[in-house]
């Protein structure tokens, strides 16, 4: 008797990990759901770079570079009218690549190492240094 007092209670221990596991995948689909429905959601996805490169979507995204200066981050665009703001943190060497799309690129940062190589389509560069904008700047900012 006493032995299925313990195997029921086993049982309701394994019962209440397997909720618990349950539980957490549920989180994790959501979070897969929320995910999908940002990329659907057109216009102004927000993008935080945490690695190199740092790639973004076809949508219309709002990048920005890693947080800390020093660190030399590479952003590729994937079309959409794009906004890069690597203009937070100072002191590295920044490069973008765009392709189409009407973006607004700003590596304003105080030192003059970034690059811009904008690609087809009309970007609006914002630059510490003329030097910074390789190509494909329709317009060029001197900060
Ligand atoms: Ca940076
Ligand atoms: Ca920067
Ligand atoms: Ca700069």
């Amino acid at each position: 008797m006493r032995r299925i007092v313990v195997v029921s209670a086993l049982v309701a221990a394994l019962m209440a990990l397997g909720a618990g596991a349950v539980f957490a995948q549920d989180g994790s689909a959501g979070t897969t759901k929320e995910d999908g429905v940002s990329v659907i959601k057109a216009g102004n996805q927000r993008i935080q770079c945490t690695g190199v490169p740092c790639i973004a979507t076809g949508n219309d995204d709002l990048v920005f570079e890693r947080i800390g200066n020093g660190k030399q981050d590479r952003i590729i665009l994937r079309g959409g009218d794009d906004q890069v703001r690597a203009n937070a943190y100072g002191n590295d060497r920044d490069v973008i690549r765009g392709t189409s799309g009407f973006d607004l690129i700003y590596v304003d940062d105080g030192d003059t190492r970034d690059r811009i190589f904008g690609g087809k389509g009309r970007d609006k560069c914002f630059v510490d240094a003329r030097a910074e904008a390789v190509a494909g700047c329709s317009r060029i900012i001197v900060q």
